[in-house]
């Protein structure tokens, strides 16, 4: 809900009791014109009625004429409500299906669903709520712009909303010294030293945040990794060994495997979605052909790709076009995705070339080596993330970089000797931002909110 365009007098309804098959189920709606809307869809005189009486009388659809419930209904006229305004209270029989088809009738006649403690919200605009119960309110603010709708809110880690407060208050202070300046702009008050240091904190610690929903993706999605090399080069061997299962068929016999298998595996805690595919070789037999297009594709999708090599065999000219390449060796610029794996150490005959690791998919060699290295690559974008603080959720990610446009719109406007009030602006922006991840609103904000958005009061 857009606060700028906010509208408290349009039509609002939404499920007043809770979730769950109940003997009766209360619907609420609010805004103006709400009982001559209920009435259209109802058989009893809502119009006619009484303010805060009950009405019996059918629900009715009234494109297919069907009977939906039938219910007692309460109409209350301004200002005798909850929230102020015109309502209309539903008593309806509590199976949730009927409750539904009831809430989807009143979303096709006018009314909209209601966001979190707008109903609340509604009352307090309409002074039928004490501003100083600000504990209430700010509940409401803070749902009122989304936030309390959000479920990542709960799932935000402590070490996130401790490194947002740090930010809070640093912007926090800012604000408070420039609005000294505001203040007594004529006076021979001594500016402040501007703030270089903490903007310089401020945009570090944020990109760092920012940079850490990688990992949190990686967490909540897992990571694709695809066994991928030429024919009998052990990938079947090394699938199970990471699965501690004999899954893949393992035979010395080249082509084995012809379709791709695959599982899921935990790796230090990370969700890998573990693939053995066909061997890489030319081939007319359509079939294998087909398994091997399949692993062309898996290898396209995959984040890391394992190029399993024999190291007791020749090398084939793929093999040789990549290790020359250079980019599985995880230092490449280039960004190359495999990681290369030499294996049947055990028996090999050359050492491995820079970048490969050494294993063995018999003896176990090498092993932890390789997880090591995969744990490497799959965190190497996300070397500056700091600590445990992850963030997992767009919505955090979006109001983070809203947040250091907001700094880095403070530094420049600093560098370019722009006046105090600007920098204001900017900073408010900041605060604004931070303050809608943690669902935290100061009481100053809410009155602002109120105040410029509103006019109540005026
Ligand atoms: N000595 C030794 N033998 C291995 C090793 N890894 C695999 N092998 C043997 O190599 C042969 C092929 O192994 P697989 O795991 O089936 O190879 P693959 O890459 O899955 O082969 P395809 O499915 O045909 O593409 C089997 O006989 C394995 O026992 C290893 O590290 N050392
Ligand atoms: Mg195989």
């Amino acid at each position: 809900m857009n606060h700028e365009n906010y509208d408290p007098d349009d039509r609002i309804a939404a499920l007043a009791t809770a979730w769950a098959e109940s003997a009766i189920a209360v619907i609420r709606t609010s805004g103006e014109g709400s009982i001559e809307a209920v009435n259209g869809l109802f058989s009893g005189d809502l119009a006619g009625g009484e303010s805060r009486k009950m009405v019996y009388g059918m629900i009715r659809d009234p494109e297919s004429g069907d009977a939906l419930d039938e219910i007692m209904a309460v109409p209350f006229r301004t200002p005798g409500s909850y929230t102020g305004q015109e309502s209309v209270e539903l008593y309806c029989h509590g199976s949730l299906p009927g409750v539904q088809k009831i809430l989807q009738l009143l979303f096709r006649s006018g009314f909209r669903q209601a966001s979190p403690g707008e109903f609340t919200f509604r009352a307090f605009i309409n002074g039928k709520m004490d501003l100083t119960r600000a504990e209430a309110v700010q509940e409401i603010i803070s749902s009122k712009s989304g936030k309390a709708q959000s479920m990542a809110l709960n799932r935000l880690s402590g070490a996130v909303e401790k490194r947002i407060n740090h930010f809070k208050s640093i912007a926090t202070g800012m604000a408070a010294s420039f609005a000294i300046q505001l203040d007594y702009p004529d006076d021979e008050v001594e500016a402040p030293p501007m703030p270089s240091s903490e903007i310089a904190e401020m945009k570090e610690g944020l990109q760092s945040l920012i940079d850490s929903y990688q990992v949190g993706k990686i967490y909540q999605e897992g990571v694709i990794i695809a066994l991928a090399g030429r024919t009998n080069a052990g990938k079947s061997s090394l699938f199970n060994l990471f699965l501690k299962e004999d899954r893949s068929i393992v035979s010395d016999i080249h082509g084995t495997t012809r379709d791709y298998l695959e599982s899921w595996i935990s790796l230090s805690g990370i969700p890998v979605r573990l693939y053995d595919t066909a061997g890489l070789r030319r081939s007319d037999d359509p079939i294998e052909e087909e398994g091997i297009r399949r692993t062309r594709e898996l290898m396209d999708n995959a984040h890391i790709i394992l190029y399993v090599m024999d190291s007791s065999e020749e090398l084939t000219e793929e093999e040789e076009a990549l290790i020359a390449s250079g980019k599985a060796s995880g230092k490449a610029a280039e960004g190359g995705k495999e990681v290369l794996v030499w294996n049947k150490c055990d028996i090999g005959k050359t050492a491995a070339p820079e970048g490969a690791i050494s294993v063995s998919a018999v003896t176990g060699e090498g092993f932890s080596e390789l997880e090591k290295v995969l744990m490497d690559r799959i965190f190497k974008d996300s070397s500056r993330v700091e600590g445990d603080a992850v963030i997992d959720s767009l919505r955090q990610k979006e109001l983070l970089e809203r947040a250091l446009s907001g700094v880095e719109k403070v530094d420049e406007a600093i560098h370019n000797g722009l006046p105090v009030d600007v920098l204001a602006m900017d900073l408010h922006d900041v605060l604004q931002a931070l303050g809608e991840i943690t669902g935290e609103v100061s009481s100053s904000d809410i009155l602002d909110r109120m105040f410029s958005s509103f006019c109540v009061g005026k």
